[in-house]
């Protein structure tokens, strides 16, 4: 056999046929064209043996470039159109009566003849794919009935017609999520609290459990039941409600059922809670966000939320607010359930300025708020900024208006059915809205990419949930001076969160994401003032809040508290130590009085919080003025370390707890960790050593969550030389793990405790004391630990100051 060594030689004998020839193929005789194109990306020249790989993702080049790449052929007149893309290989099926037959096509055409897996047809391998086309003509002549085997794509039982014109899909990279993750979200419960969504489209009603169950929730009243989230139609089939719906099959609309398009995590459940298409109250927002069939289910994983308050500082009530965080704390096992919210369409100077800090939903920490982004990467005009900005996803501009965004493409999606919601075409074609806009779309997207997330890794609790999302998302338009890089590597715009999310990154990192360590207790700074703000002058008063802890920043939040006659003449911004930006609050047309107002920033997440932040407050419009009252700055986040900030002739820093050594160092920076202590509160003391000076102590108390005991009875405080004192203490409600009791600092001298039940036992020995009448006091720490096996869980300490009295003294007391 010696086909290997001479391909070369061959193919230099052979001419492609004429650029148009009609053979068998694909069932049937059909005109094929040989483009100029030639396909090298795998087992190019010969294409011998395919490997199984879209046709699409061959490199294609110029016949020129690769004389003996594998020839590309299309039907005729639809060269360059990729469903109609063939690839030539070396082989040629033909008809023979026996083995003897095709040999001698085989030798007479420079084949090498096989048997194929049908009687009578055998396959001729030919030195390259030029060379098997080249010979179709004699073999035809020859009655070899020869079909030349074509590389073709075949295609998904049950394709979307419309998610080739779904874009978002590419901008997010929908797909590389769903085949890095291996799911598309199965498992998942997107709740969408909107004005609607009709439970019986076509698109969404397989991801939608039937309305008997009980799963949706009607707070709006009107013609539906109360589990019915279906937008009421009028007689002639067109309704007022519809935006829930729109929302709806961004998040998850079917995928891979022949019509519309598919959700980001089509493969989760949809459950639709009718709220926003009349007037609700306090509670009814709290029963839309606590939505649950039970108290005790976990019924809501993630609820998409693409609404807002009306006016600029209004935010939710106390229910609403509870029901919120209550998802964080409660939701999906007490890893949290996952809120998004768009971050409101009143942006820009031709919207009105509003800003996303003023929004009393989407600037808290347990919500996602979510800023909208054209397909070219810019922010949407519309679109709010703010310094609780998450993440861009992709929507489109405003429909009719006449700037230049209008060659940005809308979100395609579905559409109440028929003449109802915003496409008011009757029948299929109107099932579906091709002009879809707003944070309102951007919303569902990001809520679509969290489900893909927590359906990939169901251990992300929602802080992991929220910094994989900022850590993932694409830096756009990367020249914007807007953009600022914080000193914890995240990329922040205020008009773009940390950047486009990308679902397919995003499913990557949770895919292997070691959870945040237990919030700390938050850094709480605060400072009252009764300070008047110049009129119309840009000079800011600034104020500084001191931090000695040492926590990695998640949510940073500052409380202003300001008496002003028209509040929207005020900046405030805030400053990290080191030099991060948030622009809390920007000069906007609003003119109504006084601010008493927390304002959320992610500007500032993984940063230090160690060191000088700055709060610097200008009015910059004239006539109306105010009082600055109060500032409090609160910094949540985990527990990095001790890094002392004073580091001048530092020779060495010591970290202990009571008397015992944590950790020390004598390297710059000095910085000793503690985020491996168990849970519980520690009193830590840090010595800190200076060439000519004495040294210096700091003491830092730290908060570490977790399964932790908690003593709850009052000890014994008083006692009597030579009489037995004792005092049992007790740590109840302690689940999955049992409690050593230990005697931790100074020991009394004599003092003992039971390790098993912690019953403290002394007799205070007797002393010469001055005065009988004045007890002696002596300090007592009493340490509950949580064990699990060996492994320590969490401590708690009890410290009591014991009153011993003489022994002469008539009574303990
Ligand atoms: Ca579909
Ligand atoms: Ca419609
Ligand atoms: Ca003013």
């Amino acid at each position: 056999m010696t086909r290997a060594l001479v391909p070369t030689l061959l193919f230099a004998f052979v001419a492609l046929p004429a650029s148009e020839f009609t053979f068998r193929s694909d069932g049937g005789n059909h005109r094929f064209e040989v483009s100029d194109e030639r396909a090298v990306a795998f087992d190019a020249p010969e294409a011998r043996v395919p490997t199984a790989r879209r046709v699409a993702d061959l490199a294609l080049v110029p016949a020129a470039a690769a004389p003996r790449g594998a020839p590309v052929l299309y039907r005729v007149g639809r060269v360059g159109q990729e469903k109609y893309r063939y690839i030539a290989t070396a082989d040629v099926v033909v008809k023979a009566v026996n083995a003897a037959a095709a040999g001698a096509l085989a030798a007479a055409n420079g084949a090498v003849a096989q048997p194929s897996t049908a009687d009578g047809w055998w396959i001729l391998s030919f030195p390259d794919a030029a060379a098997a086309l080249a010979a179709v003509g004699a073999l035809e002549a020859a009655g070899a009935a020869p079909e030349p085997q074509l590389l073709r794509q075949l295609q998904k039982r049950a394709p979307d017609p419309l998610i080739g014109s779904q874009w978002h899909h590419s901008v997010m990279r929908t797909s590389t999520a769903w085949s890095v993750g291996g799911t598309r979200g199965a498992g998942i419960n997107i709740t969408v609290i909107d004005d609607c969504l009709e439970v019986l489209h076509p698109d969404l009603s397989a991801n939608c459990p039937v309305i008997a169950l009980g799963y949706h929730k009607n707070l709006n009243g009107g013609s539906k039941p109360s589990n019915d989230p279906s937008p009421p139609l009028n007689t002639d089939g067109t309704s007022v409600d519809g935006h829930g719906t729109c929302c709806a099959g961004l998040a998850a609309s079917v995928a891979d059922n022949s019509i519309g398009g598919a959700g980001v995590a089509p493969a989760s459940k949809l459950f639709g809670v009718r709220l926003i298409a009349g007037p609700v109250s306090d509670a009814q927002e709290a029963q839309a966000l606590g939505w649950r069939v039970t108290a005790a289910s976990d019924y809501t994983h993630i609820s998409t939320n693409s609404w807002g308050p009306i006016f600029p500082y209004s935010a939710p009530g106390a229910l609403a607010l509870n029901a919120i965080k209550d998802n964080a704390i409660r939701g999906r096992g007490g890893k949290g359930s996952i809120v998004c919210f768009a971050a409101g369409n009143d942006g820009g100077p031709a919207f009105g300025n509003d800003n996303a800090n003023y929004d009393g939903y989407a600037n808290l920490a347990e919500t996602i708020c979510v800023a909208a982004a054209y397909q070219n990467g810019l922010p949407v005009e519309y679109s709010e900024p703010g310094a609780c900005l998450t993440v861009a996803a992709p929507s489109g501009p405003v429909d009719g208006g006449t700037d230049t965004d209008q060659t940005q493409p809308f979100l395609v999606t579905t559409d109440v059915q028929g003449k109802g919601g915003y496409n008011p075409t009757a029948g299929t074609a109107g099932d579906y809205f091709l002009k879809m806009n707003g944070t309102s779309g951007a919303c569902p997207l990001v809520a679509g990419t969290c489900a893909l997330m927590i359906a990939t890794n169901p251990n992300l609790g929602w802080r992991d949930v929220q910094e994989i999302l900022m850590r993932t998302a694409t830096k756009t338009n990367g020249g914007d001076p807007g953009w600022a890089t914080n000193a914890g590597g995240i990329n922040f715009h205020h008009k773009m969160g940390a950047g486009v999310v990308d679902a397919g990154a995003a499913v990557s990192m949770a895919k292997s994401w070691t959870n945040l360590p237990v919030a700390a207790t938050p850094v709480v700074v605060s400072k009252s003032m009764t300070t008047p703000i110049p009129d119309n002058a840009p000079a800011p008063i600034s104020n500084s809040f001191v931090v000695n802890q040492d926590l990695r920043c998640e949510h940073v939040t500052l409380k202003v508290k300001a008496t002003h006659t028209s509040r929207g003449d005020l900046r405030i911004t805030l400053t990290s130590p080191t030099g991060t930006k948030s622009y809390l609050a920007v000069p906007f047309n609003d003119v109504d009085s006084d601010i008493d107002w927390i304002y959320l920033s992610r500007a500032h997440w993984g940063e230090p919080s160690r060191g000088t932040w700055t709060v610097d407050v200008s009015d910059e419009q004239s006539g109306d003025t105010g009082t600055l009252r109060e500032l409090t700055l609160t910094v949540n986040g985990t527990v990095a370390g001790y890094t002392p900030t004073n580091t001048t002739n530092l020779t060495k820093v010591t970290i202990t707890e009571h008397g015992t050594e944590i950790g020390s160092t004598t390297a710059a920076p000095f910085s000793i960790p503690y985020a491996s202590l168990p849970a519980g509160r520690h009193h830590l003391l840090a010595t800190l050593e200076r060439t000519g000076v004495a040294a210096t102590t700091e003491a830092l108390v730290i908060d570490i969550s977790g399964p932790r005991p908690s003593i709850t009875s009052r000890p014994v405080v008083t006692a009597k030389e030579g009489t037995a004192y004792l005092y049992s203490p007790t740590a109840p409600g302690v689940a999955a793990g049992t409690i050593d009791w230990s005697l931790v600092g100074t020991i009394p001298a004599g003092m003992g405790i039971n390790p098993n039940n912690g019953q403290v036992t002394w007799t205070p020995p007797n002393t010469t004391t001055t005065n009988p009448l004045v007890p002696t006091h002596v300090p007592v720490i009493i340490r509950a630990t949580l064990k699990s096996g060996a492994t320590v869980l969490g401590i708690d300490d009890q410290f009591f100051l014991l009153s011993v009295r003489d022994s002469t003294a008539s009574s303990p007391g």
